[in-house]
């Protein structure tokens, strides 16, 4: 089967047939394998987005699909009159499944189980495709961007305050968990699986030289300072659908990683990704712009500032450093096992991602006090 006609056949098990007139494989994304799907059913056109979803990631992906059928249904119910275009809609099976798991190429029934590892299995999902919309691969330096977004997850945090937490299943365990994540990362170095952590000596210096700062959040969480509530824990400006004329933020998109967090991860993954001065895999020239962040910073607490406790604002700049450690982390343990985890484009792409987010991560550190200072000045006008 080529790819046009398993994507039809897949579009089938959705109850939706007819010619596919345009399909397109969409680049962005380092997990899931995304395509848009246009299609003519004899009187009309659709348009779809078709996604395979990565399970040597993702292990438990009906649960995944769970959650985010909670918290898409959550939004609905808050906002019924919301247009289409705004949110996510995801399409069902005969059955009543937001998702098929084919084996083989042949589409498997509810219950027969299937081996997330193996790759003879393939999970597949439909949703709408949202017409007219862009996402940023970087903020291009335009702080309208940033503060659009922030204005974006801040108003995420506040859907679902009241959405209750335990309902979900964390779809990557530990996954904003940095001490773990650290811990798994020099087990990697002392494994060294295949041989590269010679190379990288300087960048695991690095990460040891402040894993002890790295667990700041997690020994608060221990402590009970910090609440836990449903975040996004992917927030980069790749994941909001923006509209193409007026920028204003449409949907948020990939909820794959929805679960129980910290709010100043989400804060803070957005500054990491977008309020920063080059490309996530570019060392040369990475740094932080603190005016983009000042930007997303005024975006996010127009909306989440009612939300937050005075520690949880207190921790917003923190969280940016935290994430951006534990990240390099993860990307640097990904290239010591040969990139088994996040797609690359080109051989050293993980060293490089790693490198770039340490470089980000010390300026950040550098700039801890300015962080600090604008976030203060922001919430002390509201
Ligand atoms: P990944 O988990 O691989 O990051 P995403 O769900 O973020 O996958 O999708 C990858 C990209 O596809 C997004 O960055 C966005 O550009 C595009 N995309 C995803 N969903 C939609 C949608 N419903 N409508 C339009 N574009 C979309
Ligand atoms: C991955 O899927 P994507 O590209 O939105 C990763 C995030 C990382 C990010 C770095 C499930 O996000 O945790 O922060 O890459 N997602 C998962 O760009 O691991
Ligand atoms: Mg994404």
């Amino acid at each position: 089967m080529d790819t046009k006609e398993k994507l039809a056949y897949v579009l089938k098990q959705f109850r939706i047939e007819g010619e596919i007139v345009v399909y397109r494989w969409i680049p962005s994304g380092h997990i899931n394998t995304a395509y848009y799907v246009a299609i003519y059913n004899g009187k009309e056109m659709y348009q779809f987005l078709v996604q395979r979803v990565n399970t040597y990631v993702f292990r438990d992906p009906v649960g995944m699909m769970r959650n985010i059928e909670l918290l898409t249904e959550h939004v609905r119910k808050a906002e019924p009159k919301m247009e289409k275009r705004r949110r996510l809609h995801f399409r069902h099976t005969q059955d009543r499944r937001n998702y098929i798991v084919l084996h083989n190429g042949v589409v498997m029934g509810p219950d027969e189980p299937f081996d997330p590892l193996d790759e003879s299995f393939e999970f597949w999902r439909v949703y709408n495709f949202i017409e007219y919309s862009t996402s940023f691969e970087t903020a291009e330096g335009n702080p309208e961007v940033l503060r659009m977004s922030g204005k974006a997850f801040g108003r995420f945090l506040k859907q679902l305050q009241d959405f209750d937490a335990a309902q979900l299943i964390e779809s990557i365990p530990h996954f904003h968990d940095t001490a773990y994540r650290l811990k798994s990362f020099f087990d990697t170095v002392a494994e060294d699986p295949c041989g590269r952590a010679a190379e990288c000596a300087e960048e695991i210096r690095l990460i040891r030289e402040n894993a002890d700062f790295g667990c700041t959040l997690c020994r608060q969480i221990a402590r009970g300072e910090l609440p836990i509530r449903v975040t996004h824990n992917d927030t980069k400006t790749n994941n909001i659908l923006f509209d193409m004329d007026t920028l204003d933020p449409l949907v948020i998109i990939d909820l794959d990683t929805c679960m129980p967090g910290l709010a100043c991860y989400d804060f803070g993954d957005t500054i990491r990704f977008a309020a920063c001065t080059a490309q996530e895999d570019q060392p040369e020239g990475m740094g932080l712009d603190l005016a983009l962040m000042k930007a997303y910073t005024e975006g996010y607490l127009s909306e989440a500032d009612s939300v937050l406790t005075a520690n949880e604002i207190d921790s917003l700049a923190i969280g940016a450093a935290v994430i951006t450690l534990e990240l390099a982390s993860r990307f640097l343990m990904d290239y010591l096992m040969r990139d088994k985890y996040f797609r690359i484009d080109y051989p050293d792409q993980n060293l490089k991602r790693a490198q770039a987010q340490l470089k980000l991560f010390q300026d950040m550190m550098l700039h801890m006090d300015d962080m600090r200072a604008i976030i203060r000045e922001i919430a002390g006008q509201r």
